[in-house]
């Protein structure tokens, strides 16, 4: 999210009288006198096809447990905290920080992973990292961040660049009139503290991992620039590609051209009013589907400036209980992961993170990926897109959140925007998912309600669909009721019949799912902690939960309009609600292959099921 103003606070008496106040205030002063300031801009797409300069790197961090680099000691921000980087100009001078001595870590990370006392660290830690920078004459410079969990205030040579809320969406502001010509620095207070009224709430079943945790870049734009676009097959009209792009300021006249040159698509086309253009294009692509993953060459010019991308062309749609994928019926083989890195834990943010998970997936034979409960690194959708692989994308309204609270509702509604704007045109992503295991009541059904309706008018080209729960069931008959079933597209529910429920009851269970819409069963399985073994009705065991599988996937047969499957889960995962000694040590043992990347023994139930769909 991005507010447009910083408050300062009032400086004080209190302020003056505290040593390392004074010792930095004329500093803060200077840096305050000068009007230049950042702008928050939104969020520019496809930031892999534009002209970037990485960030990526060591960058020194002070772990701030007290926030005393941003609060004076009567907890009222500072003018001149840490984010000033001051130094001492004569011994006298008293400064009880130094970025330049502070230990580093590589970015992008994880601090939990990549300092040990920062395990189950929650709270604010500082980051600083210094660049050169030539400014080149009427360009601009945004400064991009991939993620940053949770929150992220931003300072570009001391001064103030931006703020954004939500661990898992990409942000960028302008600081062209920040930066100078040599040595430059920026710092960024990163704060993943848990709140009641966030989103995610304040429980949650995954590591909270803190830090700046995806790519950060410059990215060198010209004063007016083309700030996102989009190409969508039609729906039902193969021949059809609907068009649209916008720049960033409201510009009429401005010449923009499309080039798609396998498809012999070399067009220009004039921006209204507001800065934006939409058009249709007569062509015939080949289809992007699993068995053929075709992208296609896509560039998109404004004034000598290009974007280059890779777009693939699709239709996804339903029919009844089927679902569609280029007007024939498909069913998603599936499976649930976590944006964590295979070996080990951390946050996952590599290419090679991405083939290896989604190489796991393709072995298990699927064409199809849940990735919970958060919008994940851009790397793993676009892997997934070249090998052919669906996905499902989701926003972190999981649980038990504040639905009364208009900010809670705005963050999620920024975290639903901002996904659908960097991944809209990944030809692979087929639903846009808005929550997860949300209890009922008529404040969920307004907060949820408005969400899948906003989402619709981002995009009209994908499904819509959220993780709901069964929260009747008698005699062995589990009925879906859920109000949401109207703003859906795809019903999807999570049963975990055999772990939390029904131990050896699977076989008696009946389903009535009472939409005539495509059901999804987006969650259910077993903890294991691979190489233990037992018999089948020891809990932990791999025949444990290899007989859950065999249990679930001979009821899921049943179940009428079944459409798709995305068992919990690939690959164990971190979470500190874990906590049992030699079985779970805080992780979530539901994992298909375990932390360290070996296969359980339902793997391979799954794959076969998976061979025979
Ligand atoms: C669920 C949640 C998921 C948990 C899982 C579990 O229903 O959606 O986030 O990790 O159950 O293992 O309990």
């Amino acid at each position: 999210m991005l507010y447009k103003k910083y408050n300062f606070g009032k400086i004080t008496d209190h302020m003056i009288k505290h040593s390392t106040f004074k010792a930095v205030f004329a500093a803060a002063l200077l840096s305050l006198s000068f009007s230049l300031s950042a702008e928050e801009v939104p969020l520019v797409g496809n930031i892999y096809g534009r002209n970037t300069v990485s960030l990526n790197g060591e960058w020194n961090y002070i772990v701030d447990v007290q926030e005393e680099g941003y609060y004076d000691y009567r907890m009222n921000p500072m003018p001149g905290g840490f984010f000033i980087n001051a130094k001492p100009r004569t011994p006298k001078d008293l400064i009880e920080y130094d970025f330049d001595k502070s230990p580093s870590m590589t970015i992008p990370s994880d601090w939990n992973t990549k300092d040990e006392k920062l395990f189950f660290y929650e709270g604010t830690v500082w980051f600083k990292k210094s660049f050169n920078f030539t400014p080149k004459q009427g360009r601009r410079t945004l400064l991009y961040f991939g993620a940053v969990n949770y929150e992220a205030h931003v300072w570009v040579n001391g001064k103030k660049a931006g703020y954004h809320k939500g661990g898992f969406t990409a942000f960028n502001m302008d600081v062209t009139d920040l930066l100078k010509d040599g040595e430059n620095f920026v710092i960024v207070k990163v704060d993943n503290k848990r709140h009641a009224e966030d989103v995610p709430t304040q429980i949650f079943d995954w590591w909270n991992y803190g830090g700046i945790t995806r790519d950060v870049m410059l990215v060198d734009v010209s004063p007016v620039y083309v700030e996102n676009y989009s190409l969508k097959l039609d729906r039902e009209n193969y021949s059809l590609i609907h068009f649209k792009a916008n720049l960033s300021k409201a510009e009429k006249g401005k010449i923009i051209t499309l080039s798609i040159p396998e498809l012999k698509i070399e067009k220009t086309f004039t921006t209204a009013e507001d800065g934006s253009i939409e058009a249709d294009l007569s062509a015939k692509p080949v289809l992007w589907c699993p068995e053929n993953p075709k992208l296609y060459d896509v560039r998109i010019t404004l004034e000598g400036e290009s974007v280059s991308d890779k777009i693939g062309f699709r239709s996804i749609t339903t029919s009844g209980k089927k679902i569609l994928l280029n007007g024939k019926q498909v069913y998603l083989k599936g499976i649930s992961i976590h944006d964590e890195k295979p070996y080990g834990g951390g946050r996952a943010n590599s290419p090679e993170d991405a083939a290896i998970l989604l190489g796991w997936a393709k072995e298990l034979g699927c064409n199809f990926v849940r990735l919970a409960h958060y919008p994940h690194n851009e790397y793993t959708v676009r892997e997934a897109e070249k090998m052919g692989i669906m996905v499902w994308s989701e926003i972190p309204v999981y649980w038990t959140i504040a639905w009364t609270n208009p900010d809670t509702y705005e963050n999620a509604r920024c975290q639903l925007r901002d996904m659908i704007a960097r991944d809209q045109n990944r030809a692979n992503v087929i639903i846009w998912s808005i929550a997860n295991e949300t209890p009922h009541s008529p404040e969920r059904d307004t907060f949820l309600g408005s969400l899948a309706t906003y989402a619709r008018t981002c995009d009209d080209s994908r499904l819509i669909s959220m993780a709901m729960e069964v929260t009747s069931a008698s005699n062995y008959h589990n009925r879906l009721q859920d109000n949401m079933n109207k703003y859906v597209d795809v019903i999807s529910f999570n049963e975990y019949i055999g772990w939390y429920r029904d131990v050896d009851d699977a076989p008696k269970m009946t389903w009535e799912v009472p939409y005539e819409k495509p059901v999804i069963v987006s969650e259910f399985g077993g903890g294991a902690r691979f190489g233990r073994h037992g018999s089948k009705d020891e809990r932990w065991t791999e025949e444990f939960q290899e007989n859950l599988y065999i249990q679930n996937t001979a009821m899921l047969d049943k179940i009428d309009g079944l459409s798709g499957t995305t068992p919990w889960i690939l690959k164990d995962f971190r979470s500190p609600r874990r906590v049992l000694p030699d079985v779970q040590d805080y992780y979530n043992r539901k994992g298909l292959v375990s932390d360290d990347g070996h296969k359980k023994k339902a793997f391979f139930i799954m794959q076969k099921w998976y061979e025979s769909k």
